[in-house]
């Protein structure tokens, strides 16, 4: 049995030593009507170590697709009742799909057949009769261009989280929380509409680490962040550690009322958690103090306007015996 690729895998190079390869045979999708070509295909393509599933009509491709997640489709031009341009076009509303690599069956010498194969999205083509080395050729390129893909976008996907991602609690870090005040300030200003902030402090924090060590300091952050993640319901609402123990909430489209609804909230699901806090002057658990501020920008003023605001009135709250809100 002949290897799919004679040359290292992504994984294989650029991975830690640890990592396992991926061991798994792709799959590929063979769309033909004519049973002949569809036998012959699956043979050649098993022989070069791949996995097929078949399919003889352009319908029966995408119910086929749906159910298995092909790494390829080997798409025939011709078939009847829907054929293969039509079946590629549907395939592209598919979510996901964008990322599987069709590969079209024409007939030889016909140009509008494969102008049409890449209007329709195929990533390639190859010309009945087909030439088996330039299958298995094509069949590797786009499979492994493909992997690559996909290896090039969670490699993305994990370092936009690192960026934006307070590591600790999973919340918005202060990076992505100034972008997205910013961001959010200037369309509340094109909108006339207000925006809330709400900054949360736990009280008595550096005590609680001397009591409880740091560790259960950790914890008890974690703990505090999901707490006020689950406190704010709209896609628009930003979570984010603003600093080491205080946590910031950015309301879009909010007025004062609002955002001390959703303050009052926090502040009793925290006290709800009944964290225990010996040295805390306040209670016998974890409790937050908070301060609100609510403004109406305009394309002069700044997003630090907002942040002073909300920063006088957390430190308005602690002044006033901490463990309570103001606005
Ligand atoms: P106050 O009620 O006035 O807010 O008092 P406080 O003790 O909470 O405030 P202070 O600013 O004096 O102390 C904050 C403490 O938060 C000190 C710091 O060690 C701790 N802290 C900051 N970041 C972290 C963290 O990531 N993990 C842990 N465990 N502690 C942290
Ligand atoms: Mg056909
Ligand atoms: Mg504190
Ligand atoms: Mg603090």
């Amino acid at each position: 049995q002949r290897a799919v690729s004679k040359k290292p895998m992504v994984s294989e190079i650029s991975a830690d030593r640890c990592t396992p390869i991926q061991q798994t045979s792709p799959l590929i999708l063979v769309a033909d009507d004519d049973k002949i070509t569809r036998l012959m295909l699956h043979k050649v393509l098993k022989r070069e170590g791949y996995s097929v599933v078949e399919a003889s009509q352009g319908d029966e491709c995408l119910e086929v697709y749906k159910h298995t997640q092909p790494s390829l489709i080997l798409l025939d031009a011709m078939m009847p009742v829907m054929d293969g341009f039509e079946c590629c076009t549907t395939l592209q509303s598919f979510p996901g799909s964008e990322h599987i690599p069709v590969l079209m069956i024409t007939a030889l010498d016909d140009q509008a057949s494969v102008d049409r194969a890449f209007e329709v999205g195929a990533s390639d083509y190859i010309t009945k009769p087909i030439n088996l080395a330039v299958l298995r050729q094509r069949v590797r390129i786009l499979i492994e261009k493909s992997r690559l893909y996909r290896e090039l976008e969670q490699a993305n996907q994990k370092l936009l989280h690192l960026a934006t991602i307070d590591s600790l609690t999973q919340v918005s870090n202060r990076r992505s929380f100034d972008e997205y005040l910013s961001r959010e300030w200037q369309r509340m200003a094109r909108e006339f509409s207000p925006i809330s902030l709400i900054l949360c402090d736990v009280d008595f924090f550096k005590n609680y680490n001397d009591t409880y060590g740091h560790p259960c300091g950790d914890a008890c952050l974690k703990a505090v962040a999901r707490t006020i993640s689950e406190s704010v319901k709209r896609p628009a609402d930003l979570v984010a550690r603003y600093g080491g123990e205080e946590f910031a909430v950015i309301l879009p489209n909010t007025e004062g009322i609002g955002a001390a609804h959703i303050a009052h909230n926090i502040q009793s699901k925290i006290r709800a958690l009944k964290i225990p806090h010996a040295n805390s002057d306040v209670s016998e658990y974890v409790t937050v103090s908070i301060g609100i501020a609510s403004l109406f920008p305009t394309s002069e003023s700044i997003a630090d306007t907002l942040i002073a605001a909300a920063d006088r009135a957390l430190y308005r709250a602690k002044a006033q015996g901490r463990n309570c809100l103001i606005f």
